[in-house]
């Protein structure tokens, strides 16, 4: 059976009475009623990525963390290879330092990710393994990673970035290694470690009508008519304002997704304006109309449960150092000033 949404389980509101952003320091000139208060009584989570050092770090990045959102992801902190420096060691330092944060703050958990291409323990890729020992490695991490925040971790991206633009399965080493059924083994190895956990697909660039959303339409649609628990597909949605997204797609993507009986969940969105038109000021409003609508589209979706973001002011952002140059793709500005997109989302959370 699928989940309910798990937003509903927790009272967020009554979080709120006892935050107190301090009355020193820069004042943070939000919305009255933060995101997560209206998005909570909308149905949706709404979220971020959490980078280690600027949550170790930076007092403020906690306050706005803990005061606008309801749904935390480690960016990183989850990943094989943060998690496994060595083959049987794990460390869970970083990871447990976030759930502790999300509990104390009522703030639900994004577990990323289970099993993905990047990011994997040199042990895991230098090494030479038999497909049964590489079943066994990826039961193992499973396992341990999904057991050990049972009841706690509420949503996993079981698998990451399998599929290519093109349709067809991305080149991996669990690919190579165990076959195209390592997908199907991840999620039921996640169900069975965590019965209660939401499971979902994740995947860029698969939103729109396309060749890789009508693979991943395909892949949920097998996976569940094998009775494998998967009950999610998780929109990644980085996106550029030079190349808006064709709303029209989107929701009828959203539809046929609904129709297979999974949920929607935008896991990692941002809007970058670097190759953009006009001023900044409108490179900004450019920003803003696209997260509104995505917004619009996932509040208008019966099967839309989470609204997340890649980071949460602009310096936190993966994509300067990916793409090598300057952008500002985030809800807030380097100095933790609500942008307009923010302004926004409250917006369109209040109709
Ligand atoms: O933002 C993440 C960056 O800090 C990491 O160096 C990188 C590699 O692990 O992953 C980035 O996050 C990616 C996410 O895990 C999967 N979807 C694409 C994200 C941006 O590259």
């Amino acid at each position: 059976m699928m989940p309910t949404r798990v937003y509903e389980k927790h009272n967020f509101e009554s979080s709120l009475s006892g935050l107190k952003i301090s009355s020193c320091g820069k004042q943070i000139p939000t919305s009255p009623v933060p995101l997560r208060s209206l998005a909570q009584r909308r149905g949706i989570g709404i979220g971020t990525a959490v980078k280690m050092q600027a949550f170790y770090s930076d007092a403020q990045y906690r306050k706005v963390l803990a005061h606008e959102f309801n749904v935390l992801t480690p960016e990183n902190a989850l990943k094989f290879g943060r998690l496994s420096l060595k083959r049987d060691r794990y460390s869970f330092k970083d990871a447990d330092a976030l759930i502790a944060f999300a509990e104390k703050h009522q703030m639900q958990v994004h577990g990323h990710t289970l099993v993905w291409y990047r990011n994997l323990p040199e042990w895991l890729t230098q090494g030479r393994w038999s497909r049964a020992e590489l079943i066994a490695i990826l039961q193992q991490h499973i396992d341990k990673v999904v057991s050990r925040y049972r009841g706690r971790i509420a949503v996993w991206d079981v698998v990451n970035e399998a599929i290519e633009n093109d349709g067809s399965l991305r080149d991996s080493i669990w690919l190579r290694g165990i076959g195209p059924e390592y997908i199907a083994m991840a999620f039921r190895w996640a169900h069975k470690a965590d019965p209660q956990a939401l499971l979902l697909y994740n995947d860029y660039r698969s939103e729109e009508m396309n060749r890789k959303s009508e693979a991943v339409y395909q892949l949920v649609r097998t996976l569940k008519q094998q009775g494998i628990p998967i009950h999610a597909v998780g929109w990644q949605m980085h996106k550029g304002i030079k190349e808006p997204p064709d709303f029209q797609q989107i929701k009828a993507n959203m539809q046929r997704l609904n129709n297979l009986g999974v949920e929607v969940q935008i896991t990692e969105m941002d809007v970058g304006i670097y190759s953009g038109q006009g001023t900044y000021t409108e490179k900004l409003a450019a920003q803003a109309d696209i997260y509104r609508d995505v917004m619009t589209i996932c509040l208008e979706s019966e099967s839309c449960s989470a609204f997340i973001t890649w980071g949460l002011a602009d310096h936190h952002s993966w994509r300067p150092a990916f793409f090598g140059h300057p952008d500002a793709p985030l809800l807030f500005d380097k100095r933790y000033q609500p942008k307009p997109a923010y302004e926004a989302l409250i917006d369109v959370l209040h109709k």
